[in-house]
């Protein structure tokens, strides 16, 4: 999952094992996940939830719950529960974005994706069924947090899930399609709340657990949000330079579509620098935390300088 080449060195390298991390948290992810849903009768939907949730991928949003949560001085049990919803909330955002009425893929994580498995169908459906269950998830297995916290993080999920966040930021990357003069403020507002709103509820969610203080939870949100569309320019990027394989999914799809991306406005060397602007800008944000941020700004790293 974390190739080797994919990891460059940055100025906190030498202190922390960034590859040891992400190996070892992704692991806890894939347990905790495996765990999570077990198959029931009718077996078919249970599969079809597993089969795009198991797929691989690399697990970001659930680590930097965790992460953000162990920043703020709280621990991987009480944020456990809800780095898996947001996995599943990821998830079920993929089987739904790969849909043939929507992006119409083939492929996902290097598999095919959950409609040509299992029709479309029981793709929509297995979507559904990660979406309700994310919210129950949270509810049944947050442990040692006062209620209050739990409420706040289910708010949370909902506001960067639904209309005010994923789903309105699809609907107008939608509305958008075949239109060659989209702005850099529609841009914005699409990635906004298509990638970075989840991204930060992972984030400020972890911190939200751990009883985080309200400027805390300011500063996490903006560490997050210049994350999310660093994360979205890298993106645009690797669909122009990286492979199907190295990808798990069809490569160069943006320019066969003529979709306006980051580097159609701004170019690829342009592009490359604006996102290493963002990560710089997220990490400063986390200067008060100290040496307590490491992980926080490594994987910050880790999204600008990833392979796939
Ligand atoms: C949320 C109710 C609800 C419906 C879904 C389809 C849809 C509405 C939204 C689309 C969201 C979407 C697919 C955004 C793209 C986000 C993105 C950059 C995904 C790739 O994330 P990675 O690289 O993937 O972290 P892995 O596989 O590694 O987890």
């Amino acid at each position: 999952m974390v190739a080797a080449d994919n990891l460059q060195k940055t100025p906190e390298s030498s202190q922390f094992d960034l590859r040891a991390y992400l190996k070892e948290r992704q692991k806890l992810c894939e347990d905790a996940l495996d765990k999570a849903i077990p198959i029931r009768y009718p077996e078919k939907i249970y599969e079809a939830m597993r089969y795009s949730l198991l797929a691989g991928g690399k697990r970001l949003r659930p680590i930097l719950c965790l992460a953000s949560c162990e920043m703020m001085g709280g621990t991987i049990e009480i944020a456990l529960a809800t780095a898996c919803a947001l996995e599943m909330l990821h998830t079920m955002s993929l089987i739904h974005d790969d849909l043939p009425a929507m992006d119409n893929d083939d492929y996902r994580r290097g598999k095919l994706t959950n409609h040509k498995v299992y029709g479309e169908d029981i793709a929509i459906l297995a979507g559904d069924g990660l979406l309700a269950y994310a919210f129950e998830y949270v509810v049944t297995h947050t442990q040692n947090v006062p209620l209050e916290r739990v409420l706040q993080v289910i708010a949370r999920l909902g506001r960067a899930t639904g209309a005010t966040g994923l789903v309105g930021g699809q609907v107008l990357d939608l509305e958008s399609e075949g239109k060659t003069d989209i702005s850099l403020e529609t841009l914005n507002f699409i990635h906004n709340h298509k990638t970075a709103a989840l991204l930060e509820a992972c984030v400020v969610c972890g911190g939200i657990l751990a009883g985080a203080s309200s400027e805390d939870v300011q500063r996490l949100s903006r560490y997050s949000q210049n994350i999310g569309l660093a994360f979205q320019i890298i993106d645009d990027i690797l669909d122009i330079t990286a492979t199907g394989e190295q990808l798990g999914k069809t490569a160069g799809k943006d320019q066969k579509a003529q979709k306006v991306t980051y580097p159609s406005l701004w170019g690829l060397q342009e592009s490359k620098q604006k996102a290493q602007h963002l990560i710089s800008d997220a990490c400063a944000e986390l200067e008060p935390f100290g040496e307590k941020a490491l992980p926080l700004k490594e994987l910050a790293h880790f999204i600008t300088n990833r392979k796939h």
